[in-house]
């Protein structure tokens, strides 16, 4: 054989070909052959330049016998872990030992010759990443190491957050990042249980990282091709799994659950009142909407932001599992039908954020159906349960609503941040946020124009969400949610069956957990056997802040609390961390407990 220069594809098919040996149980026959010449490949450069890359691929093949089959598993794999491994990682620990405290920024690429440098400083960044990630996943670490504001603000062991005049080295900026980590939380450690959001999926950092390196906007497909197409794949798919199949339903990935209400309770007044967008609200009569006493703050918020105002959202009353009760939501809309308010949209919410409790979604869209209001649902805490083909009867009526927000970012796991407006009907947003601006969304330009979806939003500037989901969703397919999320719910059911036994912590609900919220009380010993009374509640509502303000110096674990109507402060356990096993929640019982004991 010839011994050329190895081509530049050659590293391409060598990290494809990497991929294959890591699948060698699906792909045993073409690993298996691929990986025997592989180690050649990647050490000799035996290749023709001549040949194109499938030719060669066929041509390596060919070459391969059936015979050759059994010595060559034991020479892939041995290859694979010494030979290449031991090469890249002493070009790893080369570039990993290279002191960078007499190069900057202007350094890197695009300056002249930059390359190496540039691939030793993101080598040296991401081995700081990676050794993050080991000390996330690994329980005996600390979740953070909690300083004050003023301290952080005063500078931590010369962690400065004061910006200078004069460039900082490489060395220094690489410092910062690992402080930067230091004194933050981590959100992915198994014993995180403080959000709606946690964990951390090393497939959608992945997509990140791609997404922060491709670094575009999604306003036009001319500048982001790929992640506008791939927005519309993933709208479609969530609008079929919401159960919009007949129709052609439509959609944006927004910042977050707020800005998705916001959306939803924008379109709902656009479409009954179209002329708002030029003539403003002095041409509406007075507008209101209903949500549930539950129901998510952002709603107020909305309100408030469109010019509704925060007096024009009815509350309405909650059952004791904090559901929606549809007689009250009628009950409220005739009263302010009453009043001369016009009633145009009602807030139904699936999965609150405190009890997890499901509106019935049913009732409330048939009410909705008489009265002729839009129907948004607030699903974006719950919305990953429609993944569930055990769970996701709990959004029964889902279908019906005219808007939903979901947020993936919450119990599929997704890194922040990834929130979808849904809508039922095609063009609403288009029509009800466009400008058409000139300079940017031309209507001659030499593709199908209905890719670039910028228009469809309040923003210019946006972020690209949607790559990551992506990835995530080819890595686990739909069956890999589902099974991540029947298992939270496994862990709920068992971590409330172990409450339920204890008698020194007191369920919110005496029911089994529709979701994986489960909020409870701890009594220390000193209150276990008072009576209820107001006195003891004074007492009580002071013991669960006490805990977590513990459980924040010490590091050990981290979970929300709060107040909610009458009940004084109770803690509210979430599951949405794939790295949480049973052992993690029993450490939080027994952590609970001896933390609070004294108090
Ligand atoms: N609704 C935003 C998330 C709130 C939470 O994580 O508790």
């Amino acid at each position: 054989m010839m011994e050329l220069e190895q081509p530049d594809w050659l590293e391409w098919e060598q990290s494809r070909l990497n991929c294959f040996l890591c699948n060698i149980h699906r792909y045993s026959d073409v690993c298996l052959t691929i990986g025997f010449l592989y180690p050649s490949l990647s050490k000799s450069s035996v290749v023709s330049l001549k040949m194109g890359k499938n030719m060669m691929i066929l041509w390596l093949l060919l070459r391969i016998t059936d015979d050759d089959k059994k010595q060559m598993r034991k020479k892939s794999i041995h290859a694979c872990q010494s030979t290449d491994k031991d090469v890249i990682k002493e070009a790893h620990a080369e570039n990993l030992m290279t002191n960078l405290s007499n190069a900057y920024a202007s350094d890197l690429l695009p300056s002249k010759e930059g390359e190496d440098l540039t691939k030793c400083f993101l080598l040296r960044v991401v081995n700081i990443l990676l050794h993050y990630i080991e000390k996330t996943f690994d329980v005996k670490s600390k979740i953070l190491d909690f300083h004050h504001p003023h301290q952080l603000l005063e500078g931590l062991d010369g962690f400065d957050l004061e910006l200078s005049d004069h460039p900082e080295c490489l060395e220094q900026l690489l410092v910062d990042c690992t402080d930067t980590l230091k004194y933050g939380v981590k959100t992915g450690h198994p014993r995180y249980f403080n959000q709606l959001s946690g964990g951390l999926d090393v497939i959608g950092l992945a997509g990140e990282w791609l997404t922060a390196t491709a670094n575009t906007n999604m306003f036009t497909y001319e500048i982001a091709p790929v992640f506008t197409v791939m927005e519309t794949v993933l709208l479609k798919k969530m609008c079929e799994i919401i159960g919009w199949r007949e129709t052609e339903a439509d959609g944006i990935f927004s910042p977050g659950g707020s800005i998705s209400n916001l959306y939803g309770i924008l379109v709902a007044r656009y479409k009954q009142y179209p002329e708002i967008k030029a003539r403003g609200m002095a041409v509406l009569p007075c507008i209101v909407l209903f949500v549930s006493e539950q129901g998510h703050y952002s709603i107020k918020k909305a309100a408030a932001t469109l010019g509704i105002g925060t007096d024009n959202v009815i509350e309405v009353k909650c059952d004791e599992r904090g559901k929606m009760i549809p007689a009250e939501l009628e009950k409220n809309i005739l009263q302010a039908k009453r009043k001369g308010q016009t009633p145009f949209c009602v807030v139904a919410t699936a999965g609150s954020t405190v009890f997890g409790a499901f509106d019935p979604l049913h009732d409330i869209a048939d009410i909705c159906e008489i009265h002729r209001l839009w129907m948004h649902v607030d699903a974006a805490w719950g919305g990953g349960l429609l993944l569930s083909r055990k769970h996701s009867y709990k959004l029964s009526g889902i279908e019906r609503a005219d808007s939903v927000t979901w947020n993936p970012h919450k119990l599929m796991g997704v890194p922040l941040q990834c929130s979808a407006l849904l809508t039922r009907e095609k063009g609403l947003l288009g029509a009800c946020n466009q400008m058409q601006a000139e300079y940017l969304f031309q209507p001659d330009k030499v593709y199908n124009i209905n890719f670039d979806t910028g228009d469809k939003t309040i923003q210019c500037g946006r972020h690209v969400d949607v790559f990551k989901l992506w990835l995530m969703w080819k890595a686990k397919g739909t069956y890999g949610f589902e099974v991540q999320i029947d298992r939270y719910m496994e862990l709920a059911k068992y971590f409330y069956k172990v409450l339920k036994k204890k008698d020194n912590f007191k369920l919110v609900f005496d029911a089994e957990p529709e979701f994986t919220n489960v909020c409870f009380w701890y009594f220390p010993p000193r209150l276990k056997h008072i009576p209820e009374s107001f006195e003891r509640d004074q007492e009580l509502q002071k013991i669960a802040p006490k805990i977590k303000a513990q459980m924040i110096v010490e590091g050990t674990v981290m979970l929300s609390y709060q107040p909610c109507g009458d009940k004084v402060n109770f803690f509210r356990m979430v599951f949405s961390n794939p790295a949480t096993r049973q052992t993690d929640v029993d450490y939080l019982i027994d952590e609970i407990q001896r933390l609070g004991k004294d108090l």
